[in-house]
């Protein structure tokens, strides 16, 4: 029997990817930026053991037992790494050889703090470890296919997920922008405002944008382009006021196409919407932007901020909304690995 063991940490996107121009090849339609978080913080750690006397391929996801249909992301992706390791000739572990998957996060599932995008991330990668296959950027275009925004959990910093513009995806790659060490003291807060299963699924909420969202293409040709060169400029020059404002403005034009689906999906709730205006007064308060918010498809606020404002951030939190549950993270770097 062989296994392997690994972590990867979930990414908070600050360019969002919304709408898909394929589904099963999960191709967007437009690129999204990201910046993962450390490998000690929000993470999903992944086991996976592959042995000739396993009798079919399993998985369990915090300790339950799902069931391993032919046609899912999961399978996708099991034979996406294995194809990758036949094309490579890299092949440690035979590939008739069933496997079993344990994964568990530290954090809530499916509360919109990017669950799915550490677990496949993390799934792609171990299988990309047992399997002895190189750690690039093909490997992206797996992950994507189990998660779309699982891609850009597979390097750390700031990530890209461009887009691309072929039919079989091969394009649609995720590809660093900086490394972690560019900007060390960017930090997140998140504060936990909900920690329960969303409503409607990021994968069924940007279905039903697809289809009656009027706003949506309108963001595709006419925003994001500009959007992101100028947050990569942002950046590069570690400009926090200039990456804030656009931070806040992506997340506010989401939640907009959000609400423009018919029927609307409402991902912020009046705690959400109480931290945004508390953010805008903070900086104001203190003239000078210092804190960013922004929000994916949940309640939950994942607020960036420098290290050096932290302490003064959480104080003010902590007086405005006092029972909430709030969570210092470091930003680090991308991916910690454990191979036994
Ligand atoms: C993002 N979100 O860029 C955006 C912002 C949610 C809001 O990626 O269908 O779970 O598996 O590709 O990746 C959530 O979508 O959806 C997401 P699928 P995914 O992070």
């Amino acid at each position: 029997m062989f296994s392997v063991t690994c972590i990867a940490p979930v990414n908070i996107a600050i360019v969002k990817y919304w709408g898909k121009r394929h589904e099963e090849l999960i191709l967007p339609i437009n690129d999204s930026i990201s910046m993962t978080l450390g490998t000690n913080e929000l993470c999903a750690k992944t086991t996976i053991a592959a042995s000739e006397g396993f009798q079919h391929n399993r998985m369990w996801l915090n300790d339950d037992e799902l069931p391993v249909e032919e046609d899912s992301r999961l399978m996708r992706c099991l034979k996406g790494v294995q194809r990758l390791a036949l094309a490579n000739g890299s092949q440690k572990v035979s590939l008739s050889w069933k496997v079993h998957i344990a994964s568990r996060n530290n954090f809530p599932t499916a509360a919109g703090l990017a669950s799915s995008a550490a677990g496949y991330a993390c799934l792609v990668y171990s299988l990309a470890r047992l399997y002895g296959v190189p750690i690039n950027e093909e490997l992206t275009t797996i992950a994507r296919q189990g998660s779309g925004s699982a891609c850009r959990s597979l390097y750390g910093g700031f990530v890209q997920w461009h887009s691309g513009a072929l039919d079989d995806g091969s394009d649609s790659v995720a590809k660093p922008v900086v490394s972690a060490q560019h900007w060390p003291n960017m930090h997140v807060l998140i504060l936990v405002v909900n920690d329960e299963r969303k409503k409607t699924s990021s994968t069924k909420g940007m279905q039903r944008s697809m289809t009656t969202s009027q706003l949506i293409q309108h963001r595709v040709d006419k925003i994001v382009p500009e959007r992101t060169a100028n947050l990569k400029k942002a950046i590069e020059a570690r400009d926090f006021p200039s990456f804030a404002e656009i931070t806040m403005k992506d997340s506010n034009q989401f939640h907009a196409i959000a609400l423009d689906t018919y029927p609307p999906c409402v991902y912020m709730n009046d705690v959400s919407h109480a931290i945004v205006d508390f953010v805008h007064s903070y900086n104001e308060t203190i003239g000078e932007v210092q804190a960013a918010y922004t929000f994916d498809a949940g309640p939950n606020a994942c607020i960036y901020v420098l290290k050096e404002n932290v302490a003064k951030l959480l104080a003010a939190v902590q007086k405005v909304f006092p029972n909430d549950a709030t969570e210092s993270v470091e930003y680090l770097r991308g991916i910690s690995v454990s191979a036994t």
